[in-house]
């Protein structure tokens, strides 16, 4: 990798890098999801062509719910590639966080997309840590992609609001449904475009959302999360992840502990 690149993934809080997958990663975590859907949906499931194959909703949530275990998906995120890419962007010890999964996104389906948003907020994690966001084809504004706003990552975490009326207690996770960004993103996105072969990887503390499916096929992405252990701020906080605890038990510069008094007192209002 490039010094203008590095200093790029710095300055914009994102890359994306071409024909990333030399050692077959990629075909043979497309072969598990095949073999995947020919279990569940049935033998007419092709990854790669929508127009064979009829997903139900119950089918189509059983098929999504396994695809986060398949085991080339634990394979690509122990990657020597994963790994090297990692420590030349800054994570001294790249670590997983317990949320590598994949995406299924369907054409004219929006009730998954994400609205503006840092990882950080839900996954927690090294301020340094990234998101490897890998698509299984072309991304676009036809087939849906995402957007980020280059730069944002400088600036801390976002405001945020509850959106759900989960108890704030240390060991429950807050998820995408229950915490929103309570900030207005005014800044011109960047549209991601990229290809089948390449990654885009992004800081977690970067604001980006996703783009609608408008295309005929299902897109199919994997995203693997990855923190830095060697951060001593990081290790202060005892290693979070959102798996384990909440935003409201993790001080990022400060902001959360605040928020967290507001919310109790608002609890203990109600
Ligand atoms: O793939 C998408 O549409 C959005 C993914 C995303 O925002 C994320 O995984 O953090």
């Amino acid at each position: 990798m490039s010094t203008t690149q590095r200093e790029r993934f710095e300055e914009d809080g994102y890359l994306v890098l071409k024909d990333f997958w030399k050692h077959g990663e990629l075909i043979e975590l497309e072969t598990q999801l095949a073999e995947l859907g020919q279990r569940i949906v049935g033998p007419q499931f092709n990854p790669r062509n929508f127009g064979q194959y009829e997903l139900e909703p119950a089918t189509q949530s059983l098929l999504y719910d396994r695809l986060k275990y398949l085991p080339a998906l634990s394979r690509m995120s122990g990657s020597p590639a994963v790994h090297d890419l990692c420590r030349e962007l800054g994570l001294a010890h790249p670590s997983l966080m317990g949320c590598c999964n994949m995406r299924l996104d369907k054409p004219a389906d929006s009730r998954h997309l994400f609205a503006w948003h840092q990882d950080s907020l839900y996954l927690l994690g090294s301020e340094n840590a990234v998101t490897l966001w890998i698509p299984f084809q072309d991304v676009n504004l036809a087939s849906g992609t995402i957007q980020v706003i280059p730069g944002s990552h400088k600036r801390g975490l976002y405001p945020f609001k509850r959106i759900s009326d989960k108890v704030i207690a240390p060991y429950v996770p807050f998820l995408q449904r229950d915490l929103s960004l309570d900030a207005e993103v005014t800044e011109t996105p960047e549209t991601i475009a990229a290809e089948r072969g390449d990654i885009v990887i992004f800081k977690q503390m970067l604001l980006h959302r996703s783009t609608p499916n408008l295309g005929q096929q299902i897109r199919w992405t994997t995203q693997l999360r990855i923190t830095d252990l060697a951060d001593a701020e990081y290790r202060r906080q005892r290693f979070p992840t959102g798996d384990r605890t909440n935003i409201f038990y993790v001080d990022y510069l400060g902001h959360n502990a605040q928020q967290r008094r507001e919310q109790e007192s608002e609890n203990a209002a109600a």
